[in-house]
């Protein structure tokens, strides 16, 4: 019976009451579920609106903005400042940290990359918004990058939202991982995949093949004893993805399992990896973790990393424990 869903904003109330905590989490994601809506609307109308192509300019990254992260990245700005809850925000698309005016008892900092994966705009391929919750330190200037470079471990929440054939917002606050699809007649999202769970073994991996040249010894070992299938050491064969938007990527895990590696390798190892520690490996590690997955470096636990810089970038392995589990063994085996 459809109309006994339970929406997010229930879902949160429900949660506060069970753990007995303040009402801050309600707070804290109205505006941010209401960005995705935002952002999900404009996504979806595309062409029929002039949301496609490229804005002409670049981001912090250098990498060439299309017209949607642009649109997505003032949508979060704008709406997540309007509650309140937050002292200060940072962005993929911005170079400094954007502090709220006005919000004096902003208690939090929101990180996010707003429109994940937007390469895949124009070809009508998913993509998604990453989000990322800290605490405002007592005491500590939220308008100074420093304030930031928290280590993954003391996210209080994180989510994204994805924009694919059905929009989903998916968020962890610490408790397990749960799911919930946007009605767009109601408006609403609704709980569809309670406690959603990685499985520890499978046979998929996703990687960007194209770059098998620049991969480091125990990354090209585990690839090939996938490859090996059957015949090989694996003794069972497996299945390659890569959606090119790490997104569509972890949501495929949470859903039937997998592994996703973005490794360092010898083309981005000077600048440390190729996605952002603080508002793409942190929040995507904290729900894996929260899913029974994990999410490694290499060698080393992602949640557990010092932040340098507000655009740090970082390896990023992750997805079913078993599979992460033998990847890390190789590298700390050096093959
Ligand atoms: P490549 C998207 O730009 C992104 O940050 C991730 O969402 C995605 O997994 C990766 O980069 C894709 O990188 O090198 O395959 O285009």
């Amino acid at each position: 019976m459809p109309y006994k869903r339970i929406t997010l904003t229930h879902f949160l109330l429900q949660e506060q009451r069970r753990l007995g905590r303040s009402g801050a989490f309600t707070a804290l994601m109205t505006d941010i579920i209401t960005a995705c809506k935002m952002v999900s609307h404009e996504v979806n109308r595309g062409a029929l609106v002039g949301n496609h192509g490229v804005a002409g300019s670049e981001n912090v990254q250098g990498e060439e903005q299309k017209k949607l992260d642009i649109l997505a990245n003032d949508i979060f700005l704008h709406m997540n400042a309007l509650g309140g809850n937050y002292a200060a925000m940072a962005s993929e698309e911005l170079e400094d940290v954007h502090a709220v005016t006005g919000s004096a008892d902003g208690r939090y900092l929101l990180l996010f990359d707003p429109l994940d994966g937007s390469s895949n705009i124009d070809v009508n391929i998913s993509v998604g918004s990453i989000f990322s919750i800290l605490r405002l330190p007592d005491g500590v200037d939220a308008s100074k990058a420093d304030a930031f470079l928290q280590p993954g471990v003391q996210q209080v929440a994180a989510g994204y939202a994805l924009y694919g054939p059905s929009t989903m917002l998916v968020l962890t606050t610490g408790n397990g991982v749960n799911g919930f699809t946007l009605d767009r007649d109601v408006g609403m999202f609704f709980l569809t995949h309670p406690g959603m769970t990685v499985t520890p073994d499978t046979k998929e991996f996703a990687i960007n093949a194209s770059r098998s040249r620049f991969w480091e010894a125990p990354v090209r070992r585990y690839v090939d004893e996938c490859l090996a299938g059957k015949t090989g050491p694996r003794g069972k064969d497996f299945n390659m993805r890569w959606v090119a938007s790490m997104v569509a990527e972890v949501h495929r895990i949470l859903i039937r399992g997998g592994v996703f590696m973005y490794p360092k390798d010898s083309e981005n190892a000077a600048k440390g990896g190729k996605l952002r520690l603080m508002y793409e490996a942190n929040p995507m590690a904290f729900i894996i973790e929260q899913a029974g997955g994990t999410a490694v470096t290499g060698c080393d636990r992602i949640m557990d990393l010092q932040p340098t810089n507000l655009h740090q970038r970082v390896p990023v392995i992750l997805g079913s424990k078993n599979e992460v589990d033998r990847i890390a063994d190789y590298h700390r085996q050096g093959a």
